[in-house]
């Protein structure tokens, strides 16, 4: 298991350092290592009890409630949108996500036009997932001065509400979070798959805005993403306000 654990870290941690420009010669390169630990682990370590490891032996790690999966998000204009999204590694117990967290770049230190993006597996973090369609975000828009170090303390915080399911009964209807890197403003959000479900929605911005320490006199809005995929400029309405 520490086998996978230390791939997953390393292939993460050249993906995010590297940007994904670099990232697949990194990826020869871990390739490479892992050929020679596997080697080394002898012939009990095959690629099918790998893949059960994490449920086997693992009793003192701390299971989470939903499994997520991190991904991370390179603007490379030649590319479509699509295919400059990837996913990096997924887990499924607080210690995997503390070790995945302190190994891949703070988000301030990410260059302009990078995203990172936590997702319940099995959703990907983009409009057209069948999770998200009908879904909407919760929308934290930063200025600049507050990059440093807000960010990272609010993206963290984030993070924190989504893998402790901080949101009762409607974390159910949480999908993911998005950071988005950007020189005119960073933003984070949290997705959530239904926007007419109005009292799940409330509650969650409630809580959320709560856990961020955000004054009661700032106003964070919550847009559907029918409206953000067809905006004609940056104004998207907000259909709830908490
Ligand atoms: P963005 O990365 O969410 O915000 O969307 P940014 O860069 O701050 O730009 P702004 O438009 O909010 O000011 C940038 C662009 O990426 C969008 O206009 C889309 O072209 C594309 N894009 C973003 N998302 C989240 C998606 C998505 O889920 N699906 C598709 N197909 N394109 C997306």
């Amino acid at each position: 298991m520490e086998w996978r654990l230390r791939q997953r870290l390393r292939q993460a941690d050249a993906r995010a350092r590297l940007g994904w420009a670099g990232a697949e010669e990194a990826e020869d390169g871990i390739q490479k290592e892992e050929k020679e630990e596997k080697a080394a682990a002898g012939p009990c370590m095959g690629e099918e009890a790998l893949s059960k490891a994490p449920e086997e032996g693992r009793l003192d790690f701390h299971p989470l409630l939903s499994r997520w999966a991190l991904w991370f998000f390179k603007n490379d204009r030649s590319r479509a949108w699509q295919s400059n999204l990837h996913r990096v590694t997924k887990f499924n117990t607080v210690e995997d996500f503390w070790a995945i967290y302190n190994n891949i770049q703070l988000a301030s230190k990410l260059s302009s036009g990078c995203d990172y993006a936590l997702f319940k597996d099995g959703i990907k973090p983009m409009w057209e997932d069948s999770r998200n369609k009908r879904g909407g975000r919760w929308l934290v828009s930063l200025t600049r001065q507050r990059r440093h170090p807000e960010l990272d303390h609010l993206w963290l915080e984030t993070l924190l509400c989504l893998i402790g399911e901080s949101f009762g009964e409607h974390s159910r209807e949480v999908c993911g979070a998005v950071i988005n890197i950007r020189a005119k403003g960073d933003k984070i959000a949290v997705w959530t798959r239904e926007a007419e479900n109005q009292e799940g929605v409330l509650h969650i911005g409630r809580v959320y805005k709560e856990r961020l320490g955000l004054s009661t006199k700032t106003i964070i809005g919550y847009q559907a993403h029918a409206d953000t995929a067809t905006k004609s400029n940056s104004l998207v309405k907000n259909k709830f306000v908490v």
